[in-house]
């Protein structure tokens, strides 16, 4: 929409630049040659201008947290025999604070953004290939019922399981359920087909906050193997949003509820 709104002038500039246009509406009457000069520089300058303002209004529309790298600590076991292992540990805040600041952008969300819930530090998320990935989640929300049970099971982790709290646990209950980390995306024939999918276990709703202005946290781990280099995205399928049943807002913004993977 903001790209629309520049490209709508562009077709001003012949017509502002056209030499007679210009005679006529200033009575400049310079040397031809200078004049062109003069037109070329102009026309090159102002090209500038609106391509640095279109890339700028861009990528400030897709502004994303920095890549968070997953950090190989050493070698593991796992179903395909001894393979690097890394670790991504992420938090999940009910609402930004003086402490954890929150994504600085999200167009649709608006000002109430500061009541939204968040994965953090980043929702863009870089893994090593052919690895074991043992995520750490800090989960700090309070719970909202997840519309399927399905979402509410663990699905595509190394043994089906993640690790709740130190209790090894293959589902939780579905009004236990504060977000999911669900990792997907249709396998094309260049990328390996990847799915994970885990409830994050949400903290009592009259939980007592502490110091840091937020809840004890529940701490959630899981292992999952990635295959060869591929392009994913990820997002939260427990309903934290707002519009239609809940999955608008923060539920379909990255660096909120929704991000990326990509496998290296
Ligand atoms: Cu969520």
């Amino acid at each position: 929409m903001r790209f629309a709104r520049v490209t709508q002038f562009i077709w001003l500039f012949p017509t502002l630049f056209d030499a007679k246009f210009f005679d006529m509406k200033v009575g400049w009457h310079g040397g031809g040659r200078m004049k062109r000069a003069f037109f070329a520089v102009l026309t090159v300058l102002i090209g500038a201008v609106v391509v640095a303002g279109s890339v700028l209004l861009l990528s400030n529309a897709q502004a994303e947290p920095a890549v968070l790298v997953a950090k190989v600590v050493g070698t593991a076991q796992s179903p395909k025999g001894e393979v690097p292992h890394a670790t991504v540990e992420l938090s999940i805040y009910p609402q930004r604070s003086a402490s954890v600041p929150g994504p600085k952008h999200g167009p649709g969300v608006g000002i109430e953004s500061t009541d939204w819930p968040f994965y953090w530090p980043s929702t863009t998320l870089e893994l090593p290939a052919n690895s074991l990935i043992t995520m750490t989640v800090l989960q700090y929300d309070g719970s909202t019922t997840v519309w399927n049970d399905y979402f509410a099971q663990v699905h595509g982790t190394v043994d089906g399981t993640a690790v709740y709290n130190g209790k090894v646990q293959h589902s939780i209950e579905a009004d236990n359920v504060a977000h999911t980390f669900t990792l997907h995306q249709f396998a094309e024939s260049t990328q390996p087909e990847l799915f994970v999918s885990v409830p994050m276990l949400a903290v009592a709703n009259n939980a007592k906050n502490e110091a840091n202005g937020y809840p004890k946290p529940q701490e959630i781990t899981f292992s999952f193997m990635t295959g060869d280099p591929g392009e994913y995205v990820w997002n939260c399928e427990d309903p934290c949003g707002n519009g239609y049943v809940d999955f608008g807002g923060v539920m379909s913004e990255r660096g909120w509820m929704s991000g990326t993977v990509t496998v290296v």
